[in-house]
């Protein structure tokens, strides 16, 4: 989802608040009943460690699919690579800025981040994304923008890091973002061919099987996966690999940059604000272009290790 800019989100920002009133934020589910059980987070990286981190055969790859025009089924061959299990969490991000003092794209000069705030503003011709509005108080710490906190949100996926605050993490562990073909290869856990991270059913079992968007997106978020936003991370099954939240969650920035538009990178798996009506790219093959120097609410990042 690309943002617009900084005077018209301001607009929209207005309009939001005046429609809805509030930031939908990120807030659990008060359908506590329906929220899966988590599996413990991964702990404190060490660097030169491959700790929580799982080897990924090399081979041969079939990347895409024929479901939509950007991601046409195309050949590629990865080597053997090690790649964390899950996402990088917000515990493990704030020991990277402990112990080297980091500061994000967003904290310098309050650039900010992109927040999503739910509204029933709905896309017109001048703006496809209405419910993304840029806010100077959104960092990592604030990823929901002005008032958020990431405090008893240590197992959830570190967002509003730009891809050059990702690299730098995984530069810190002697480590590096995944290609595309990587990334890709990964998230199939084996399945090659399938719609989805876990087989073809799109809810096996009858109920979500990742992180994304159930109910009309941006309108309705009926939270039937156990969240309405944002999940700590390992809540859904790892897929054939061992891998969580390839599926999901949220998006991840791969290293490769998006087919000319060098000051983008593709984003892979998709979030929680996918939802079948809207995106539907919590699958495999699913990309999209990220604006590689915007931090933004449903993206965070894995780190991979080559052999
Ligand atoms: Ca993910």
């Amino acid at each position: 989802v690309r943002v617009v800019s900084r005077s018209a989100a301001l607009l929209i920002f207005s309009a939001a608040v005046a429609v809805a009133g509030c930031d939908a934020g990120a807030t659990r589910s008060t359908t506590a009943a329906t929220a899966p059980a988590c599996n413990r987070p991964p702990t404190a990286p060490l660097p030169g460690s491959r700790e929580g981190m799982v080897r990924i055969p090399g081979g041969a790859v079939r990347l895409g699919s024929a479901l939509e025009p950007e991601e046409a089924p195309r050949p590629a061959a990865v080597g053997a690579f090690w790649i964390d299990r899950t996402e990088v969490t917000n515990d493990q991000f704030a020991a990277f800025v402990r112990a080297t003092g980091y500061r994000t794209v967003a904290e310098r000069d309050r650039a900010g981040a992109a927040v999503f705030a739910a509204t029933k503003l709905l896309p017109t011709a001048g703006d496809a994304t209405p419910w993304w509005r840029l806010d100077p108080a959104a960092t990592w710490r604030t990823p929901d923008g002005e008032g958020s906190t990431i405090a008893g949100r240590g197992a959830e996926p570190v967002v509003a890091v730009a891809f050059e605050d990702a690299l730098a993490y995984a530069r810190w562990l002697g480590r590096d973002l995944p290609t595309e073909a990587e990334w890709e290869r990964a998230a199939r856990g084996g399945l090659e061919g399938a719609e989805f991270t876990w087989g073809d059913d799109p809810r096996p079992g009858g109920r979500p099987a990742a992180n994304h968007w159930q109910g009309v997106f941006p309108l309705v978020n009926t939270g039937e996966d156990g969240f309405q936003g944002r999940a700590p991370v390992g809540c859904f099954a790892p897929n054939g690999f061992g891998l969580y939240d390839m599926a999901g969650n949220v998006w991840e920035w791969t290293k490769d940059a998006w087919p000319d538009d060098p000051g983008s990178r593709v984003i892979k798996g998709g979030s929680w604000l996918c939802a079948d009506n809207y995106c539907r790219r919590y699958r495999p093959a699913s990309r999209q272009a990220g604006d590689a120097s915007l931090g933004t609410a449903h993206v965070g990042f894995r780190t991979v290790v080559r052999e």
